[in-house]
Order: C-alpha cells, then sequence, then structure tokens
C-alpha cells in the first residue's frame, strides 16, 4: 500500500526557502534560492506585467480550453526574442510549456521517444533539477567537467575532452546564459567550438536559457543559442520568460525545436503535443496572456527592455560591489546573472548560517540579488572572515 512509500529527498532549495523563514534573527540574509529581489528585498511584478494583467481583466471575455499548443500568438512573440536570424526558418516550432521545466521535461520526452538509447551529457555542476527531470524520462546521464570552483574556471578543454567521448545521438545538455550554478558562460568561441563539436559528432544540443537578458542584454545573452542554431541540423531550446518577466508561479516558458526540415519539424511537434498531452493537457495560461499582451502592446513592449534592465544593472552592481571587497572575490564582478558559488566547503556554509544567518545552498552557491543594499557589507565581511579560516 502507499504505507510502503519511503520517504523522498526534498529539493534542497525549496527547502532553504522554509529554513529562512522559520529562522526568527532579523538581520537573516537570505540568498539561497533564485529570485530576483530589488534593493529592500521585494520581488516585484514589473510594471508592464501589472498594466497587462489589467488589460487581461478587462478584455478577456472566456476562460474555455485553448488546447494542447497553449497560447500561440505567445509562442509567436517570444519567437524572434529567442531566435533573432533565426526567426524565420521555418525548420524550427515552437509551443508554450509550463515554465522552463516544463519545456525541459518535454524537450527530454521527445528525446526519449525518438531514442531511449541516448545519453544525456551533463555538465558539473548543473542545476540540481536537471538530473531528476533526466532520470524520470529514462535517459542515460553522463557527466563533463564544467566549472573548477576552486579557481573559479570554466574547465573548458576537459569540457570538449569529455564530448569526444560522446555518441552520434547523445544529447549534451548547455545553459544559454547565466549558469545555474556557477555564473560561468562560455565565451562566443567556446560556444562555436562546443558547436562544431556537436555538428561534426551529430550531437544533438539541448540548450536551457532561463534567464535571457539578466546577463549582458537580450541579444546578448542569446548569442549561444543562435550559434547552435547556426551550425547544428538539430537543436532543441528550453525557454522560461520567469525569470525575465518575474512571473515565476504563473509558469510561463517555452519549447522550440528545429530539425533538418520543415516535415520533420511538424512530426516532431506532433509527438510534442501528444507528450504534453499525456502529462498536463495543456499550458497554464495566465501568465502566458500576460506576457502575450505586453508584447503585444506596443506601449508595453517598449517599456519591458527597460524594466528588464533594471533587474540586470542591479545584479551587475551588487557583483560589482561585492567584486571591490577582496581579491579573491574579483571573479564574481566577471560572472553574470543571479548566481556565483564560493569557495567553501559545506561545513562552512552551515557555519554562515548558524553564525551569521545567512542562507546560501550547501553546494557555496549563493544569489548576488538576495543580497538587499544594507546587506552586502555584512556579507562579504562574513565570507571573507571564513574564507580566511
Ligand atoms: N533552468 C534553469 C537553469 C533554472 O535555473 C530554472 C529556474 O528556475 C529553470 C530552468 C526553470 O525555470 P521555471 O520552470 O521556473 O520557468
Ligand atoms: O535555482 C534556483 O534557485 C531557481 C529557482 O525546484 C528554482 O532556478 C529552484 C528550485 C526549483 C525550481 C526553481
Amino acid at each position: 500500500g502507499l504505507a510502503d512509500l519511503p520517504p523522498v529527498e526534498s529539493d534542497s532549495l525549496l527547502q532553504l526557502i522554509a529554513l529562512c523563514n522559520a529562522d526568527p534573527r532579523q538581520e537573516k540574509i537570505d540568498v539561497g534560492v533564485g529570485v530576483f529581489r530589488d534593493g529592500v528585498g521585494r520581488t516585484p511584478i514589473l510594471p508592464v506585467i501589472k498594466d497587462a494583467e489589467r488589460i487581461l481583466l478587462e478584455t478577456q471575455e472566456t476562460k474555455s480550453y485553448l488546447g494542447s499548443a497553449g497560447d500561440k500568438r505567445f509562442a509567436e512573440l517570444i519567437r524572434p526574442i529567442l531566435l533573432g536570424d533565426h526567426a524565420d526558418d521555418n525548420k524550427i516550432a515552437g509551443v508554450q510549456t509550463p515554465g522552463g521545466c516544463g519545456a525541459l521535461r518535454l524537450g527530454f520526452e521527445l528525446i526519449a521517444t525518438v531514442n531511449p538509447q541516448a545519453r544525456v551529457h551533463v555538465g558539473t555542476p548543473t542545476w540540481p533539477n536537471h538530473p531528476p527531470i533526466i532520470r524520470a524520462v529514462g535517459l542515460q546521464i553522463v557527466e563533463y567537467p564544467y566549472y573548477d570552483r576552486e579557481n573559479s574556471a570554466v574547465l573548458f578543454d576537459s569540457m570538449m575532452g569529455a564530448l569526444e567521448n560522446a555518441r552520434a545521438g547523445d544529447v549534451v545538455l548547455l545553459h544559454g546564459c547565466c549558469h545555474n550554478p556557477t555564473g560561468a558562460d562560455l565565451s562566443p568561441d567556446e560556444w562555436a567550438a562546443v558547436a562544431s563539436v556537436c555538428a561534426e559528432r551529430k550531437l544533438l544540443p539541448l540548450v536551457d536559457i532561463a534567464y535571457q537578458g539578466f546577463g549582458r542584454g537580450l541579444e546578448e545573452d542569446a548569442a549561444g543559442v543562435r550559434l547552435m542554431l547556426r551550425s547544428c541540423s538539430e537543436v532543441i531550446v528550453a525557454q522560461s520568460c520567469d525569470k525575465n518577466f518575474s512571473v515565476y508561479r504563473d509558469r510561463v516558458g517555452s519549447l522550440f525545436l528545429k530539425t533538418g526540415s520543415e516535415e520533420t519539424t511538424a512530426r516532431a511537434m506532433g509527438h510534442v503535443f501528444q507528450r504534453a498531452r499525456e502529462m498536463w493537457s495543456m499550458p497554464p495560461d495566465h501568465g502566458a496572456a500576460a506576457v502575450r499582451l505586453v508584447l503585444d502592446t506596443p506601449e508595453l513592449r517598449d517599456r519591458w527592455p527597460g524594466e528588464l534592465a533594471a533587474m540586470r544593472d542591479r545584479i551587475n552592481a551588487v557583483r560589482k560591489r561585492i567584486a571591490s571587497v577582496d581579491p579573491r572575490l574579483a571573479y564574481i564582478g566577471n560572472q553574470f546573472g543571479m548566481f556565483s558559488m564560493l569557495p567553501l566547503s559545506r561545513e562552512k556554509v552551515l557555519a554562515l548560517r548558524e553564525k551569521h544567518a545567512i542562507y546560501m545552498a550547501d553546494s557555496g552557491r549563493f544569489n548576488v540579488v538576495g543580497l538587499g543594499d544594507d546587506q552586502i557589507d555584512r556579507f562579504t565581511a562574513a565570507v571573507v572572515e571564513a574564507l580566511d579560516a
């Protein structure tokens, strides 16, 4: 019976939220879960989304079913933002999903449908949700070295060496930008080299892009995705709007596929819809409808890049401040997105939690914008003390 179920290990990042909430200390610092926060610790709803929701409230006439593709206009409007010059490539199709997680699951479902023997090459470290999603569809994981936490450097040569062992049909999971958990992205030359290996060895790149616009800018952050599309005949992209439109709990994302022909793409999308129907039937509407209205209303479309840039500018300003404190933290100023890793043992991470009420992931990953403006100095002082100890 159900009583035979063993306990599960819950998501440690989400657990951290509860741990921090339960800490009564006033001065606590939450640099755990990856959500954007402003200088006083809020994760505000973007004004463009508020306006879109107002329009939605006033004009939406029905909540009748949309079908397994969800909001088609939403996917059409995301397309040029993500794909740039590739937007009019008719070998690429996209569909709305429940967040980036839904897109990842759907992408891996498609791979497992066509090639259950495919192995998925995953960098270490990676986002802790990647392995369970891949295992859930029955695909095997092979790790490639990605980042050296002690030297804060991408292990590019080791990564390329490991990909030499990949077999035709294998999948290479890549972070489009703002790597989670390291903040260390591939350079354009490195992207080009990975794209060549994928093309030559007939590997299928799956690019997870959950933070477009949080690093250098909307265009710059999509350069890796577009490079893969230029070089490889088959590419899968799992995209999220949850961060760059700040609609986290509304679950907004999309899956894009490129294959060798328009006809193959259409057939593959048939399987994508089939898998989606089996899992969630259709994606939730509200968040995607709000994003669609932002992108389809010229006045809101014009304002969104500025509201996104304000989030990005805060991320990069906090990075600069941390980087200026100690040469050992300087690398943080050269990384992108919300996360960086500190070269601290698990014991030291736990000691920071106990002694200073600083909540970061056990891996030493911290969210740079988890820091309020008035918390940065105390955080860096505690971290420097831990590095010295
Ligand atoms: N991929 C990475 C690397 C992430 O950090 C996230 C963040 O939550 C996601 C995908 C999926 O985001 P969501 O499902 O909330 O859209
Ligand atoms: O890595 C993070 O903190 C974000 C948020 O199951 C997140 O990506 C964390 C865990 C999770 C879903 C989202």
